[in-house]
Parts: C-alpha cells; structure tokens; sequence
C-alpha cells in the first residue's frame, strides 16, 4: 500500500515536473510571489544575471505524515529576471529519491543552493532512514535548475536543521545550521564534508533561534536567523554582525517583526540584485488559519552607514515594476486610506486569490509601478462586485488624479459610461463582474495606478489593460500623398467626427427617406462644428465604428461624412464607383451624386456600382455620406474600369 502511494507520487511529481518543464508556470506577482502552490523558507541566489529561487513546498498533510504539522516531500526550483515573472522549473529533489532519507518522510525543510567552480550544490534537510531527527544532504548539478544528482549520505557531523552555505572571497565555504543552537563550520574544498569540528555560533541573543543565512557586505560578517525574542512569543527576523564568519558576533536587532496573525515561523534570506538588497521571507497568506502552509514574499531592505539593517515592514504590493498589460492584483495595493479591507476570494481554494474592498465614497488604494510603456490606445479591464449605480475611477498618481477610465455599475443595464461600450461578463456567482472600458487618458512609462470609490461600497479583484487592436492611423497635415491599395481601396479619408441620429430601425432607410436626410445634412455640412480627422485605414474598409468608438461621442445611430481627394495624372475615363456600405449611403463626385446604396445593408465589397464618369486630371472631391441606427459601421470604396479591374493610377491627399 504505501509502496503504491510512492510510485503514484513519484507519477504525480512525473507529470508536475513534465508539465513544468512543456508549460514553465510564468506568474505576474504581487506578494506573495507563487501564486499556484505553498512556498516556505527562500533562499534567494543570483547566478548568471537570473534570480534562483530555493523554497521548502509545504503541501497539505498527507497520509502516514504528522498530523497539523509541516509536510514536505519535494523541491522546485523558480527563477526570474524582473522579480515579478516567476518560472517554476518543476522538482530538483524528491524524497522518494534521497539514498539516506525516509520515503515518507516528509521533512524536507529549508534548503539552500550555491555556485562553486561552475557546479550548482543544493544542502537540503530530511529525516535519515535509520534515526530520529534531521540529517543534511547534498546534491550537485551543473546548472541552477537541474538535473540534481544525490549523494549517496549525508555530510557527516551534522545534525540539524536549515543549512546555510556561504562562500567568502577567498573560496572557503562555511556551512550553518540548526541543531543544538545555530551552529557553523568550515566546509572542505569538495562542498560536501566538513574541516573539522563544528561549533555554536557565540553572541547570539537568549531565545528559540533557526534558520540562519549568512553573508557578506562591505567587509562586514552578517548572521541572520529566525528569533523567538519572547516566551511564548512567534519568530522575528533577526541579525548579529562580526569582521569573522564563525564569528563571534555582536547581536544588532531586529530585521522584520512577529507577524501580526500569529504565523509562528519566518524564514528568510537576503540577496543583492541590480543594485538593490531584497528581504525574502514567507507568511501564510494564502493559509490564513494553518501557520504550516506558507508563501514566500519579497520587499526592499536597505542599509544603514555604519552598516545596521533597516527594520523591513512586510507590505502586500512587494516588489518590481508590473507591465499594465498583465492581471494587476490590485488588491496587493501599497498604501491606502483607512478602512480599505482584503479578504480571500473563496477561502476553501485559496489559490483563487484575494480582493480588496473600497468601504465608502472617498475610499482610495494605490498599486504603485505599473509599467505603462506598452499601452498605447485601448481598454482597461476591471473585476469588480458593487451594487447597482456604484462609481469608482482608475485614477494616476493619488486620489486626485487624473482619470484613466470611470466606471458606473448599473446591475440592470450592466455599465454605462456616456458615449462608451462597455462589455461584461459575469462569473458563475453572478456577483463579480468583469467590465471593459476605453481609457479615458493613458499614462505613460511608469506610473502608481489608484482607484478611487466615487460612490457606494465596491470591491476590487483585479484590473489589466489591453490595446486596441489598431484600425487606423491619423494622417499628419504634411505626410506624403497615399495610394490606393493592390485593389485599388482608397484607405484615406477625411472624416467628420459622427453627427447623432434618431434612428431606431435601419427599415426607413428607403430611397426617398435617405435623399431627404442626406440633402437636410448636406445642406448643414459648411456649418457643422464637429472636428474632421483625416485616418489611413489600415484595412481595405474604413471601420466608422471604431472611429465613433474612438472619437464620437455615440456608438450607434450616426451619420458619418467622408471626404477624400483624389489627384489623377491625366484624365482617367469609363471609371465606375464601386462601394460596400454600412449601412445605406450615398456618394458624389466633384459635387454630382454618383451612387445611392438604400435599405438596411452589411458591408460587402461592389455591393453598389456607379455609372461610367471620367475621372479628370488634377484633383477629384470624392464624398460619401453613411448612416446607420443599430449595428456595426463602416464602408470600402474603390473605383474599377469597364472590366471591373480596380483603377489605381492616381493619389489621395
Ligand atoms: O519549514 C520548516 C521549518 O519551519 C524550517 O526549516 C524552519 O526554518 C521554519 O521555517
């Protein structure tokens, strides 16, 4: 029976790892930093430019394990460049695997990994086969993430908990641990024995210590470890300095505080990468009420002169700048105003993430460094739950600032922003809504997102931004003359921002209907006060609503005029107007009408065809007037020649 459980564990780590490796999990994070699994005890080493990443993975309590106690069977490795893109690299070690440790040991707790001579030495810690207690392992590769080879015992003389390797400038190596008090010694030159005896590390303060994690900075000797500072007390981060890496040390205080919901453990290290110092450390964030399933975290530590560490206060939002075009989980905020909750989405699968709730008009948080640069035009997307008629605004910068989009939540009509579509769906609860919006006003590079309750109550899941698929480009006054394209579609036009129609049926478009509205319109074009935007499509047809999407102030029921000029090398004669509209139109050359598309139509391409007119040299005025109620707008317009082959012997200004 338990034989089976292995062989189906090893099955499950098979396919983890296979699907690690096809599909490598890339998340975007916020803290805390794994999102899909527990985290525990990081160690955090830079190697090649790229950030390893060496956590303990706590899992639920498995059968034949320790009943409400840590439950480890295995090892992944993660990695990043930017310290918010994490790639899992799947499992490097399995208990089932380690020569010297209990299959069903479930004891493999905080590890380390360093780089020495090009080899990659992994220490991790588990139960031997034959005692009680922990043992220490090694396992060497040739690259951070693996392939992990085992030696076949553990290191000799070691009996603990938590290694810690640190290499000092001249090469030597010294391994610390947990057992009998944070202890240390010199490794030999093959990485996997000790040189001699091991000792206590002497200056460390009174109290229950693990988890210790060594290095050097500016000269100074770092001891760092996990403190119980008081009876009954949860564990501190905690640091002691020497100028000699067994010491002894001179205590110097405390780096991170109890955490505040009781989590009893903490364990950390600290790593330099492009220029800044980072805290790891893990919470049980995503276990709030189990202290043995915990998450690993990240935010900036910095030093003082004199070399002290500054106190870290733990935050949600952690570190590094997040691309606006991935899920910002907004609930991770940095700061915000008093009375801004979070809670778990769905506290049985909590993997599922959290939300924030904004409790009242005024109510703010803010997501600072989100990375603009790659949002030019588009959308920004929002999960929300709120009762009918709530406001909030994404906002720049603070509370104040400018507006980057405004949402109205309205349970009947789903959204409405003037003049704004605003697509939704919502989840399986029926309560969480997810809303699209256009921006209103976009940041650029990088900028602190905020979002303001301008109403009632309202909680926040996430938010991302999305471009706009591109479907035109607007036209400098001074650029060059277009063409027409292979099929001779004239992509430039002249429009004027849409003039508002009452139209709530495309069935009046009838001939006599169209010639009256177009004549009353024409007749008022001169001293139409809208703006005209001179576009390049860049597509055959001229897509009028996403012009009025982008530039009008109504979706549907629009009238848009069109202009363009075409300037002909010579006369161009027995030329027909070929035109597909949506949805009726009608067209004049150099002031003569030419084609009247009428009735409710989809756009297809020579869906209407002109009489033969010359084209004359110099400059022609082509003009077009479309109109429709409902549904989607837009027109494609070439001309062709007696054989139907489309003409394209001149420019368009
Ligand atoms: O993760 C198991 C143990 O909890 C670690 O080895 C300790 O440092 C504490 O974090």
């Amino acid at each position: 029976m338990k034989r089976n459980l292995v062989v189906r564990h090893k099955l499950f780590i098979f396919f983890l790892t296979f699907h690690s490796a096809l599909f490598s999990y890339h998340v975007v994070a916020q803290n805390p930093i794994v999102r899909d699994q527990f985290t525990a005890d990081p160690t955090a080493r830079v190697f090649n430019g790229r950030i390893y990443l060496y956590p303990s993975h706590d899992i639920q309590v498995a059968e034949g394990a320790r009943p409400n106690w840590f439950c480890m069977a295995d090892y992944h490795v993660f990695s990043s460049d930017d310290l918010t893109s994490w790639q899992d690299h799947g499992v490097i070690v399995l208990q089932e695997d380690v020569p010297w440790g209990r299959p069903n040991g479930y004891s493999m707790w905080a590890p380390d990994c360093v780089e020495k001579g090009g080899k990659y030495y992994f220490y991790f810690p588990n139960g031997p086969k034959d005692g009680r207690g922990f043992a220490i392992g090694v396992a060497t590769a040739d690259l951070p993430d693996g392939p992990y080879k085992l030696e076949p015992e553990p290191i000799k003389g070691v009996a603990g908990i938590d290694p810690c390797v640190f290499i000092d400038d001249d090469g030597i190596a010294y391994l610390y641990w947990s057992g009998m008090g944070l202890r240390g010694a010199k490794l030999k030159e093959n990485m996997k024995e000790l040189e001699g005896e091991s000792r206590v590390m002497e200056g460390l303060p009174e109290g229950f210590k693990e988890g210790p994690f060594a290095f050097k900075r500016n000269g100074h000797y770092y001891l760092t470890f996990p403190w119980v500072r008081k009876e009954g007390g949860t564990e501190t981060l905690a640091y002691a300095m020497s100028d000699s890496p067994l010491g002894p040390w001179t205590f110097k205080g405390v780096i991170m505080t109890e955490h505040d919901n009781g989590c009893w453990t903490n364990h950390h290290s600290l790593v330099e990468y492009k220029g800044q110092w980072y805290l790891f450390y893990h919470h049980n964030d995503f276990s709030p009420r189990d202290d043995k399933r915990r998450s690993v975290c990240i935010d900036k530590i910095a030093f003082n002169a004199d070399g002290t560490i500054q106190e870290v206060k733990p935050t949600l939002r952690g570190v590094g700048i997040i691309p606006a075009t991935s899920r910002l989980e907004v609930d991770r905020y940095s700061v915000s105003s008093d009375g801004v909750t979070t809670a778990l989405n769905d506290t049985i699968n909590t993997f599922c993430g959290f939300h924030a709730t904004l409790p009242q008009k005024g109510s703010w948080l803010t997501f600072g460094d989100v990375d603009f640069s790659s949002v030019t035009d588009g959308y920004v997307i929002i999960r929300v739950k709120a009762d009918e008629n709530t406001e909030l605004a994404v906002r720049e910068k603070n509370a104040k600032g400018k507006i980057i989009a405004r949402f109205k939540v309205t349970v009947k009509s789903e959204v409405t922003r003037p003049g704004a579509p605003a697509p939704f769906r919502r989840d399986q609860s029926g309560q969480w809504l997810t809303l699209t919006l256009p921006l209103d006003y976009t940041p650029k590079g990088i900028a602190d997102l905020v979002v303001t309750c301008e109403d009632k109550a309202v909680s926040i899941d996430w938010i991302l931004f999305r471009n706009r698929q591109r479907y035109f480009t607007p036209v400098a006054k001074n650029a060059a003359p277009s063409q027409p394209d292979e099929r001779g579609y004239i992509r430039r036009w002249r429009l004027l921002e849409p003039i508002k129609q009452d139209i709530r049926s495309n069935v009046i478009f009838t001939d006599s209907w169209l010639r009256k509205t177009f004549a009353d319109e024409l007749a008022k074009l001169s001293k139409q006060k809208g703006k005209w935007y001179t576009l390049e499509s860049d597509h055959y047809n001229m897509k009028l609503f996403r012009f009025a999407e982008k530039y009008g102030s109504q979706l549907y029921g629009n009238l848009f005029w069109c202009e363009t000029y075409i300037d002909c090398p010579e006369d161009i004669a027995n030329v027909r107007l070929a035109v597909g509209s949506n949805g009726a139109s009608m067209w004049w050359l150099n002031g003569e009408e030419v084609l009247l598309l009428e009735g409710d139509r989809r756009m297809v391409e020579d869906d209407g065809v002109s009489n033969r007119f010359t084209l004359k040299k110099g400059r022609n005025v082509l003009r077009g007037a479309v109109i429709n109620g409902p549904g989607l707008s837009d027109m494609c317009v070439h001309f062709i020649d007696e054989k139907g082959k489309p003409v394209t012997n001149f420019q368009i200004q």
